[in-house]
Parts: structure tokens; sequence; C-alpha cells
């Protein structure tokens, strides 16, 4: 018997995702100037073989060629993000820099012209090296810096992109920036500088929007967050706090902004309690920019990978109870596969937090397979991750889930941050000695889903 076809709504978007570090190259081309990932990667030891994304999949070359693959695939949109550096080469010019413009320029027409929707993120991390140095996202400074960059950006090409992303995934740069210290600027467990980082961040997103909107007529424009759910490894008390604690930290110090103009009390008392922030950090989260923070956004923008298993580590001894939660399949990047949290994710939001329209911004997996003799990459690992989440995705959307569009995490395969190029994620595989692309099995799969509206036997 043929099993029920699941069709997603008319007009769903099928696309693709990238960013501008991750895969264009060219980090000092056409006067571009140098962002925080350029000085990241070219310090020693902070990349996994002293990668950098110097040359990348030189995108910045082959974009016409990315262009093809993309209409082969049969996207109808393409989410990229630009290089804030390559617009104002410092951050703090008063003049962009014509160049940099003109290339994302003829990247967006030739998008147009094979009926591709451009989603254009303003803010993927890699911010000018000058304004950095300047005191980065922790000196609300910034704002007016990333304004005038969103300013100019949305003039030139607001006539032709009509959905923009103001940043992505603030967590990583506020908690790998300043907590974990990975990602640049590689500051270790500054509560206070990675508090005000969120701040000026969700600030300057809400700024944003009349600014995009005033030179982009009928725009969306919405924030990407990725979101992890979380369970507690066992029964223990001591793991359920921190599940509790670590669901704060990841997702609501974002979500309760953005959607109830509040961060979630339990959070800030407990920094305070510990002493990790005292009341000058607290008095900046004023109720005024709490108003800006939640302006109303057209969509929110959700990446979404895995799950987290929580485990408090000062958990006592005699307290110790055993880990209850079974990891299911791994993939390379040692991500747990888990297609039933995505669902739950986004069931929960739709419940607590009132949000118009989300789109799946990011979703996918890193598995290395790559070309046999005869050219073939045979990634059905991949295949079945995307399938599998996008049946759950598919539930959701039945069960009121507001969500209009798919973007599968990634166009090809690229830098993937301080792993460099050992975790690959594309959908076509490439070569980073000769930049050759191929595309690999999923490819073919993913063209065949959106030809028929992400219907599956
Ligand atoms: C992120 C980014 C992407 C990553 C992808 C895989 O979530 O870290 O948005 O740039 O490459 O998520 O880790």
């Amino acid at each position: 018997m043929k099993k029920r076809r699941h069709k997603f709504p008319e007009n769903f978007i099928w696309g693709t995702a990238t960013s501008s570090y991750q895969i264009e190259g060219a980090f000092n081309s056409d006067g571009k100037g140098p962002s925080v990932w350029d000085t990241h990667s070219h310090t020693k030891g902070k990349i996994k073989n002293n990668d950098t994304g110097d040359i990348a999949c030189n995108h910045y070359s082959y974009w016409k060629e990315d262009c093809k693959l993309l209409n082969d695939l049969g996207v109808n949109a393409y989410r990229f993000s630009t290089s804030w550096p390559r617009i104002f080469p410092k951050g703090i010019e008063s003049k962009p820099n014509m160049l940099g413009l003109d290339f994302y320029s003829r990247l967006v027409d030739t998008l147009l012209d094979y009926d591709i929707l451009p989603f254009l993120t303003l803010n993927h991390w890699d911010i000018p090296q000058g304004v950095e140095d300047l005191g980065g996202w922790p000196n609300r400074n910034i704002i007016d810096y990333y304004l005038e960059y969103t300013f100019s950006l949305s003039k030139h090409l607001g006539d032709r992109v009509k959905n923009w992303i103001t940043h992505n995934e603030p967590w990583c740069i506020s908690y790998k920036g300043y907590i974990e210290g990975d990602f640049p600027p590689g500051i270790k467990n500054n509560w206070s500088k990675s508090i005000a980082t969120t701040h000026h961040l969700l600030l300057s997103h809400g700024m944003a929007i009349p600014e995009i909107k005033s030179n982009s007529k009928g725009a969306e424009v919405g924030i990407t967050l990725n979101l992890t759910p979380a369970v507690p490894a066992s029964k223990s008390t001591y793991d359920f706090d921190e599940c509790i604690r670590f669901d704060g930290v990841f997702n609501r110090m974002y979500l309760d902004p953005l959607f109830k103009k509040s961060y979630p009390k339990d959070i800030i008392d407990w920094l305070m309690k510990d002493n990790l922030i005292n009341k000058s950090d607290v008095d900046i989260l004023s109720e005024k920019d709490l108003d800006i923070i939640g302006t109303d956004a057209d969509f929110l923008g959700v990446n979404y990978y895995s799950r987290a298993i929580v485990r408090n580590k000062d958990i006592p001894k005699e307290k110790n109870l055993p880990v209850e939660i079974k990891s299911s399949e791994k993939t390379d990047f040692g991500w747990e596969v888990h297609p039933e949290s995505f669902y739950k994710l986004l069931t929960r939001i739709k419940d607590d937090y009132s949000i118009k329209k989300i789109y799946i911004t990011e979703n996918g997996c890193s598995y290395k397979i790559g070309p046999d003799k005869n050219k073939i990459i045979d990634d059905n690992k991949r295949i079945d991750y995307h399938s599998s989440h996008i049946l759950s995705l598919k539930k959701a959307i039945k069960n009121g889930v507001p969500c209009d569009g798919y973007f599968a995490w990634s166009l090809m395969d690229n830098f993937e941050w301080c792993e460099g190029f050992q975790q690959r994620f594309g959908l076509i595989w490439v070569d980073f000695n000769s930049l050759e692309r191929i595309p690999k099995k999923s490819y073919f799969w993913y063209k065949n889903l959106i030809n028929k509206n992400g219907a599956e036997e």
C-alpha cells in the first residue's frame, strides 16, 4: 500500500543557506578590511589545523557558478550574509566601499534573474576588526556603526532584497565570544560583557527594523536564533534545575526580550546571586530598550541542529543518579540526530510566544563522506537527517506552527568556524585544493523534494 504523501503549504519556501566568512574567501580583496574572524583564524591554535577563511570556497570568484548550482537545485530562496568589512572596511567610515556593495548587488541580480529570493543576513559574526578594537559588542557605541552599515546596505539593495535578517545566532557571539572564549574575541567567563553583548545585539536588531523598512518597501525583517531544546540527563533535581538554567541561557535569554519584552528573571537572579554580574550590568537592560527590542519583527528565523542532554557537573556523589536519557545516533560532529526535539521545539515556541511567522533558516548535519572514484558522493545519512527533520516540520505545521520556509545548511561544504574544513555540512562537496564543486546525492534528493513541494513517499 502506498503511504500518504505529506504535502507542504503552497508557496512554501525551499532554500539553502551559507554565510560570508564561511564561503567567500578573498579576505583582503577589493578594499575589504579585516574581520574579527580573520584575526581569530590568523591566530595560531584557534582553529583546527590552523585553517583560515582566506580562500574558503572562493565564492567571491565562483559566485556565478554557485548561483547556477542553486538554480539547478531548484530552490526558490537563498540565504547568504554580507561581510560588514567588505562594505565598511574598518566599520567606522562615513562612505561605503562601492566594490564591496557591487559584489552583493551582482549576486542579488543574478539570484533574481533565476527567480531565487535573496534572504540577506547582515551579521553572521564577521564584524570589522576596527569596531572590535573600539570595544566590540559590549560597547553600546557599536550600535551606531551597525545601523550605519544596515542603512547603507538596505539603501543600495533594498529595492531588490525584501527579506532581511539582522543577526545570526546572537547566543554564539555572546556565549562563545565571552564565556567559552573559543570564538572571537576569545574572552572567557566574563558575564558582564556577555550580557552587554546580548543586549546590544538585540537592541540593534530592534533599531534596524525601521531603518531597513524605510529603504526597502514591503520588506520583511527578522532575526535568527539558534535554539536548543534541553532534557535533564536523569531524574535528579540537580539535573532538572541545570536544564532549566540551560534553557534560560540558551533560549529564553533571547526569546523573552524579543517576544515578551523582558529578560528571564531566574537567569538574572542567578547571575546576581553568584556575583557573576553586578547591579550596573543589570541597569543597562532598561525597559526603554526592551520596548525597542520587542519591536514587532516580521518573522523569527530558527536554526535547529540537535537537542542537549543536560547533566549538572557539580552533582554531589550521594545524590548521583544514573543517566537515563540515551543519546541516539550522532553525526560526524558528535551532534545527536533527534528530529522529535525539532518538533517539540517548534510547538513549544508556538505555545509560549506569539510569533507571526517562522522560517527554518538552518537545519543540517556534518558527514565527511566524499567522492568515490566515479565522483559519486553517497551521503545517505544526510538524506535521512533532512528527511526526518522535514517530516517533523510538516507535523509541526499541521499542528499550527506558522512556518513558511526551510533552508538547508548548507549549500556547500565550507569553513566550519573552529573546526576549520574538518566538518562538512554541504549538499555540494567542495575540494578545498582545486575548489571543484561536486553535488552530493543529497543535492539531487533535495532537488526532487523541492520539485514535489516536500512530498515524500
Ligand atoms: C551556526 C552557524 C553556521 C554553522 C552551522 C553548523 O549555527 O554555527 O549559523 O554558520 O556553520 O550552524 O555549525
